[in-house]
């Protein structure tokens, strides 16, 4: 049984429609707390984070805006998930715009240097600062803890950068053309939904989860509301056509369950506003639910 932080970040500046930085009530209104005391783990702490205050013109960074915002919740988020982790909890870090997740990654090298990352998304997030086209910044955590352009301006000094090659995307479907270069230039290893269609979910997953296993890896997994297809998860501002099954999505956080690998969580970009009744906010409680030993019959577990 786990240790659990759970830790909300509302903040919606890092994207371009509004309503996300209600997604961590959200996600308590759908019951995440109880969900994990269910299971069996104990829940630490729940509190939202408080972003430090830092002031950064965006005129030399545009079309970037909000910079000092990401910046200021970075290195807020960055400091408590360091903690959770030092600390031997699980953070789950709750969104809130997808640029939170350069404080989680960031974490990750301060406190478990050499973790794989999983990230469940749509889209890659490896635009830069010099390169994003639309300034939304939650086109950029992965590029950025990666230490490229523009990491000095978001965590304020030089950071000990993720190595891309330890980064796993799946249900990738819209990548903008300086990402894809990028992308490749550093040996991410990106499974698109073409690759999800030939190979099948389960086959990507056990296939990473090798990899991690012989790199005596940490997994932190980064879930993207808009993994999910539309249909089944419209709460969230970037939705992309042909994204996963509610079984798909079941099973990636089966397997990763019972690899017993997982060692953080982002759920990120859970728009309320968009929601119907909050049925997307239940799902992503349920995939977590998943992801945290919640089984259809009995099946052994590993310990976390
Ligand atoms: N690549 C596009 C951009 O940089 O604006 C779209 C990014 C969407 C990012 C969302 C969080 O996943
Ligand atoms: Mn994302
Ligand atoms: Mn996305
Ligand atoms: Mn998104």
């Amino acid at each position: 049984m786990a240790t659990v932080s759970v830790l909300g970040a509302p903040t919606q500046s890092g994207t371009y429609r509004r309503g996300c930085l209600m997604g961590p009530a959200a996600l308590r209104t759908a019951g995440i707390v109880e969900m994990l005391g269910e299971l069996g783990h104990q829940v630490a702490e729940d509190r939202d984070i408080i972003p430090d205050i830092v002031g950064i013109d965006d005129g030399p960074y545009a079309p970037a805006h909000h910079v000092g915002e990401m910046a200021g919740w970075t290195r807020a988020i960055r400091r408590a998930v360091a903690d959770a982790l030092g600390a031997g909890r699980v953070p789950i870090l709750m969104g809130g715009d997808h640029s939170i997740a350069a404080g989680s990654l960031a974490a990750l090298t301060d406190v478990a240097p050499g973790s794989h990352i999983l990230w469940l998304d749509a889209h890659p997030d490896f635009n830069t600062l010099t390169t994003t086209t639309t300034g939304n910044l939650h086109g950029t955590p992965v590029a950025l803890a990666a230490g490229l352009d523009g990491a000095d301006v978001i965590y304020g000094a030089p950071i000990t950068p993720i190595d891309p090659r330890r980064v796993t995307m799946i249900g990738i479907r819209s990548v903008d053309p300086d990402e894809r270069a990028l992308l490749r230039a550093h040996g991410v290893t990106v499974h698109d939904m073409r690759d999800v269609d030939e190979y099948g979910m389960g086959a990507l997953v056990r296939q990473t989860l090798k990899r991690v296993a012989a790199e005596g890896a940490r997994l932190h997994v980064s879930l993207d509301v808009d993994f999910l297809d539309p249909d089944i998860a419209p709460a969230v501002g970037t939705t992309v056509p042909g994204g996963a099954t509610v079984r798909e999505a079941h099973l990636v956080m089966e397997l990763l369950h019972e690899s017993g690998l997982v060692g953080s969580l982002d759920l990120v970009e859970l728009n309320p506003f968009l929601d119907e009744r909050g049925r997307t906010a239940h799902l992503m409680v349920d995939l977590a639910a998943s992801l945290f030993g919640r089984t259809i019959m009995d099946r052994p577990t590993q310990a976390w």
